[in-house]
């Protein structure tokens, strides 16, 4: 390109399609992960780096990617993430150009669509900072606690229920690991495709403590194989939350596209974007479409 005969290289939309069909090839090549996908960890990297945001002092948040250094990357809530970090530690020398931070975020999005979820528009512009970014831990939230706790946590980022609602539907995918968060199983049984069956499963089936040693958490009548966190019940036993459970439960068509909104802003918080970017966000094509 004309930007590498200057020595200066300025990305172009081709440019991150590249590295968006980058992940998705490693996504299915890499089959041998977890539940056969990477998916899931990639898009609780770029939450979970997102999610550390204060809208009050406008720190932490997805730009900085600073869970690159120890004091955040050992927070026990980002216990396990190495794993997705390591994943894209090719991706990342293959295509140097691109910051760590909006390297997690594509990632996240590469794989909410590549496991078949709405598309998620992007906008890159984040940038690495150094370890005196790191935030204080704490900042994400605690599974054991209930609803007031996640109106605070969320509410600190700037979401109201519907929103909180719409985020947690996330845990349609993936699954809890005893080595990580203690906790254990998965919440769906689809969880490498994004569904509303957490939602559906929330409502539905009938849930009870679980008896085991680990930490309280909730398992299924049916199955016994399915799981919810304490955090997750909340959702339900919440009125205001419960109404919006029943209405993602009822039209998968409402949760894809409240979805999709709520991870645009959830991965865009805090980030000092260009003026006027926001309506020149890119689009990927998810690789089976
Ligand atoms: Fe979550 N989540 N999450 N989560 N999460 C865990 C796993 C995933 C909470 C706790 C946990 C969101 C919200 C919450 C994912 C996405 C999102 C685990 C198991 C715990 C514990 C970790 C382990 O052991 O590996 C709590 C509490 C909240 C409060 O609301 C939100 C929001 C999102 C994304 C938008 C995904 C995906 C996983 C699966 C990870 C994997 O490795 O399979």
């Amino acid at each position: 390109s004309a930007g590498e005969t200057t020595g200066i290289f300025t990305p172009k939309f081709e440019d991150y399609e590249k590295v968006y069909k980058e992940i998705a090839e490693l996504l299915e090549e890499k089959d041998e992960y977890d539940d056969g996908s990477y998916g899931p960890v990639l898009v609780r990297l770029a939450w979970h780096c997102s999610g550390t945001y204060d809208a009050e002092t406008g720190t932490g948040g997805s730009n900085g990617a600073t869970m690159r250094f120890a004091p955040e990357g050992d927070h026990g809530a980002n216990a396990g993430l190495v794993a997705a970090r390591d994943f894209l530690e090719p991706v990342k020398a293959k295509f140097p150009w691109i910051s760590y931070s909006d390297l997690w975020i594509l990632a996240g999005i590469v794989s909410i669509q590549e496991m078949q979820g709405p598309s998620i528009p992007y906008r890159p512009g984040r940038v690495d900072k150094d370890l005196s970014a790191c935030t204080p831990d704490g900042r994400l939230p605690d599974a054991s606690q209930g609803n007031k706790h996640l109106r605070a946590i969320f509410g600190r980022m700037g979401f109201n229920d519907q929103e909180i609602v719409a985020l947690s539907g996330a845990h349609a995918l993936g699954r809890c690991h005893t080595d990580r968060s203690g906790f254990e199983g998965p919440w769906t049984f689809s969880p490498t495709v994004v569904t509303n069956e957490y939602y559906k499963l929330l409502l539905n089936e009938k849930w009870s403590w679980r008896k085991w040693n680990g930490p309280k958490q909730y398992e299924d009548k049916t199955s016994k194989s399915l799981m919810m966190l304490p955090t997750d019940v909340a959702l339900v036993s919440d009125k205001a939350f419960k109404t919006y459970v029943e209405k993602y439960a009822k039209d998968e068509g409402l949760f894809f596209k409240d979805f999709a909104a709520v991870i645009n802003k959830l991965f865009e918080l805090g980030v000092p974007f260009a003026e006027g970017s926001e309506n020149s966000k890119m689009v990927f094509k998810p690789t089976n479409a």
